[in-house]
């Protein structure tokens, strides 16, 4: 289900332009468009679900669907010999700004821990 006005929704019914660098029936991945590290794709379900907060029993296949993803689309962006952060902001103190779940794939350099 999508919802109205979701920028991620519009994105994966390609209402939106972007540069989809993996799709399946479930997902698609592009670039985010304000890259944190040289390497910074988002992996966004097709579903519209706002949050990790919002996800349920319902949502196990593609959550662990996602999980598979993740790793492909690392290696095909090279990243899977040096390895690469995955994360996923949840809500304002998350920092959080489009909701519309998504994973961010970040790599390209060391990533420092913890986060700011
Ligand atoms: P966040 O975890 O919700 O903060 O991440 C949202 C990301 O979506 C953020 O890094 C934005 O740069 C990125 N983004 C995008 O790639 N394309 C867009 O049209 C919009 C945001 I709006």
């Amino acid at each position: 289900m999508r919802q109205q006005d979701c920028i991620f929704c519009k994105i994966a019914a390609k209402e939106v332009p972007a540069k989809i660098i993996y799709e399946d029936e479930h997902v698609v991945a592009f670039p985010d468009i304000n890259p944190a590290a040289p390497v910074h794709v988002l992996v966004v379900p097709k579903r519209h679900i706002p949050h990790l907060c919002e996800t349920c029993a319902d949502d196990i296949p593609l959550l662990g669907h996602i999980m598979t993803v993740i790793p492909k689309v690392a290696a095909e962006l090279g990243l899977a010999e040096d390895g690469f952060r995955t994360v996923v902001n949840t809500k304002d103190n998350g920092g959080q700004t489009v909701y519309h779940i998504h994973w961010h794939i970040l790599g390209g350099r060391f990533m420092s821990w913890p986060p700011g």
